[in-house]
């Protein structure tokens, strides 16, 4: 994961170790409580009775005396600090101290805290009365300051309209930590501060409720989890209204539309759709309830609880109007859903003892074929043949089973996710940035995060790569660029060195030798298998430290967020995402407009048929790839505003918090460290040239030399300026928090004073 150590490789919470070794008697002195940590674990609070070199007796607020070792006790905080709004106000900042601030808040309901510059959010599993008209007004007229994601999104604002740069809200955290929520809470500020010019902000706000249907499932983690990452782009006028939006998403693997594990559902929209259809439209769609779809009902779970399907979908029918999909396109969009479900319910049957098949003529197949407007024959040869060129001649060769059930997922994975690129496509159309843009935006970034579970398959490693290199941004700005201008400058600051994810994505990333090279190279030879996979990036990553090797098909990943094991099962076939000629040209036959429409799209992308061994064709995870950089190049041309989403425990339960959990979670996303180095940094930072030219005139003895630097030194010693204050770089001066305000005011008072004589000299005069 990455750590952030000092030069003498210490961790953070050990660098509170020398001061706090010399303060041991005066802990002990002074009656001071400490943090212990107990037989169990947990942390309890105590005052130390007596130590020696390596144990020490504590006794505990139940008047229990327990024997400690030294380095399982941590200095408390006095009372007067518990809760603190930012964590940067602790005296002592420790792993339980931490813990404790963030736990003390989240028992009163108040779950947003700082950390520096990043805004930590504990998510409450319950609704809290922090949000609404009243409050959004309260940050609009800075009436107050709480940490909350409106104070972020005002600021993000702020900062766009008065330095005229692009912005960026970047919501990170693991599955079920709170993003969606936040991401949403965050856009309904803008849209209440930008709003009113055009009305433009509710089609941005509803555009959620679309792409949360189809675009979220149920997951073990989350009943309500995004299986697609996205980055919407708000824009505004020089004036700062709204005036548009775009969407860029991060495709997502389309395999949860054929494939469920057990307690998790597919894509909220088939069962709205079941739920909720009308019965004309029913009749129309041939629908049926979901659990007579094999798609569906393969996972024992059709219903979430407290989740109305029904009353969902007639929201997304009130989302589709607002964001004007016209009715017509509605209805083929709804079609095409019930086609995918009907696919699944196609069987086949074995006609040889080679396991070859045909499909069984029900009304599965023939409802697909009547949905996709296709012909019902043609649909049946493409699911149970394949064309092969046999020198002239064009031979049909039968499938197997396993390869027409193959064909049929694949083309239902197909259909649905052209689908989700199309309606975001038509989102796009719909928020369209209007023609006299200023070029001001704020962009709200929600992902997947972080997935560890017993069984990882190639979704969740496109998940973790995404997250990863996420956290990179997050170190760059946090760390890195704060470090290098130190250093650049020579200033003298205790070297923060970091171990940052390089390795993981090089593991991933690296040409030719990376995973994602040696996955498109195996998914190129027809013969290859998860085994051969396997077996290859054990043969070629094993020097990786982040790489690990598992027996048969599984490996191992040491992501920043902790280890996962993989299981090549399927990473090649996902990858491949294969569509044969005969089945692009059926689909062009097809009588949808939608279907013609992504058939020609597929074709564009590869003038060749798209089979196997085609290598220009792209492969799944190459486009997911691109796609990334894409998102994350958008990024990196806006100022970040970084928002961290804590998951306190793993039931979706209010008020449970496990202490553990959170702990790993503040350990992996580095907020200790955010908050030492923006602690011991320098956060005012002027030229020199800037600095001498505001104060410059302050100074009493007028002979100091011209050049800007000996101005600024000059100025400083005169008002006597604590060393510890200041540092003087190169090109700049470091000042600690609160210097500059107090350097404004003595030019303020001067200034005043300067006029006040005027003003007299001048009534003298007159
Ligand atoms: P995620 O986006 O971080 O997971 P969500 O935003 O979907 O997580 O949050 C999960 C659930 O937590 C929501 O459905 C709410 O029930 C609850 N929740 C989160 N934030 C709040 C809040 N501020 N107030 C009340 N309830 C909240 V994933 O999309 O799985 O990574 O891929
Ligand atoms: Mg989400």
């Amino acid at each position: 994961g990455v750590k952030v150590v000092s030069a003498a490789k210490v961790s953070p919470v050990e660098e509170q170790r020398p001061e706090w070794n010399n303060n041991v008697e005066y802990f002990i002195n002074k009656k001071l409580r400490v943090w212990c940590r107990v037989a169990n674990g947990e942390w309890q609070l105590g005052k130390i009775q007596y130590t020696s070199a390596d144990t020490s007796l504590v006794m505990l607020s139940t008047a229990d005396v327990v024997k400690v070792s030294t380095e399982d006790l941590f200095p408390a905080n006095p009372d007067i600090l518990e809760g603190v709004e930012d964590l940067i106000q602790l005296s002592y900042l420790n792993e339980p101290s931490v813990l404790y601030n963030l736990r003390v808040r989240y028992s009163q309901d108040v779950i947003y805290s700082k950390a520096g510059p990043v805004l930590i959010a504990v998510n409450p599993f319950k609704s809290v009365q922090i949000y609404g008209n009243d409050i959004i007004s309260a940050y609009q007229k800075k009436a107050v300051d709480a940490p909350h994601v409106y104070a972020v999104a005002d600021a993000a604002y702020d900062e766009m309209m008065r330095e005229e740069k692009n912005q960026s809200i970047i919501i990170s955290g693991e599955s079920g930590a709170g993003k969606t929520e936040t991401a949403k809470y965050a856009m309904q500020y803008l849209a209440a501060l930008g709003g009113g010019s055009c009305g433009v902000e509710y089609e941005i706000l509803k555009t959620t409720s679309i792409l949360e249907a189809f675009g979220n499932a149920k997951t073990s983690r989350n009943a309500n989890s995004s299986r697609f990452g996205k980055l919407i782009e708000i824009h505004f006028s020089a004036m700062g209204k709204i005036c548009g939006a775009k969407l860029e998403t991060l495709s997502f693997d389309q395999s949860r539309v054929a494939q469920l594990f057990n307690g998790e559902r597919s894509y909220h929209i088939f069962y709205e759709l079941c739920a909720g259809a009308s019965p004309i439209l029913k009749e129309r769609l041939k629908l049926k309830t979901a659990s007579e779809y094999t798609y569906l009902n393969q996972s024992d779970c059709l219903t979430i609880d407290g989740v109305d399907d029904a009353q969902k979908f007639r929201k997304l029918l009130e989302a589709f109007d607002i964001v004007q999909i016209p009715k017509e396109h509605q209805e083929r969009v709804f079609a095409l859903l019930a086609a995918v479900l009907w696919l699944g319910n196609v069987s086949f049957r074995v006609t040889d003892n080679e396991n070859h098949v045909e499909v069984v003529a029900d009304e599965a197949v023939t409802n697909a074929a009547m949905l996709m407007g296709c012909n019902l024959e043609e649909l049946m040869v493409v699911l149970s043949t394949r064309k092969l060129q046999a020198g002239a001649d064009c031979i049909a060769k039968k499938l197997t089973l396993r390869q027409a059930t193959d064909m049929r997922d694949g083309i239902a994975k197909f259909i649905y996710a052209s689908l989700f690129d199309w309606l975001v496509e038509q989102i796009n159309i719909a928020l369209e940035v209007g023609k006299s843009i200023s070029g001001r935006s704020i962009s709200i970034l929600d992902i997947y995060g972080f997935e560890s579970f017993k069984n990882n398959s190639f979704e969740q490693f496109c998940i973790n790569y995404a997250n990863e290199r996420l956290q990179q941004h997050f170190n760059r700005h946090l760390f890195k660029l704060e470090q290098e201008e130190y250093e650049e400058d020579g200033i003298d600051w205790t070297k923060v060195e970091f171990e940052d994810n390089q390795e993981c994505l090089d593991l991933i990333e690296k040409k030719p030798i990376g995973l994602l090279s040696l996955l498109d190279e195996e998914s190129n030879f027809p013969k290859a298998t998860d085994l051969t996979f396997a077996n290859k990036l054990k043969q070629h990553l094993k020097t990786n430290s982040c790489f690990k090797g598992e027996r048969g098909r599984a490996f191992r990943v040491n992501h920043y967020a902790g280890e996962v094991l993989y299981d090549t099962n399927g990473f090649l076939e996902n990858n491949r995402d294969p569509l044969p000629a005969d089945l692009i040209h059926l689909l062009s036959s097809c009588d949808c407009q939608l279907l013609k429409l992504f058939s020609t799209k597929m074709r564009n992308k590869s003038q060749k048929p798209l089979l196997l061994s085609d290598s220009t064709n792209q492969t799944v995870g190459t486009k997911f790839k691109g796609q990334l950089f894409k998102l994350m190049n958008t990024l990196e041309n806006t100022s970040p505003h970084f928002i961290r989403c804590i998951k306190p425990n793993t039931k979706q339960l209010p008020r449970v918090y496990e202490e553990d959990l959170v702990l790993q979670q503040l350990r992996c996303c580095g907020v200790l460290e955010v908050v030492r180095i923006s602690r011991s940094g320098y956060p005012t930072r002027l030229k020199h040239q800037e600095f001498a030219g505001r104060y410059g005139f302050l100074l009493s003895d007028k002979k100091v030399s011209q050049d800007p630097l000996s101005v600024s030194i000059a100025v400083l010693k005169q008002y006597d300026v604590h060393p510890e204050l200041y540092q003087v770089g190169y090109t700049k001066l470091y000042l600690r928090t609160g210097q500059i305000g107090i350097f404004e005011d003595r030019r303020k008072k001067v200034l005043q004073g300067i006029v006040g004589l005027q003003k007299r000299l001048r009534g003298h005069l007159s």
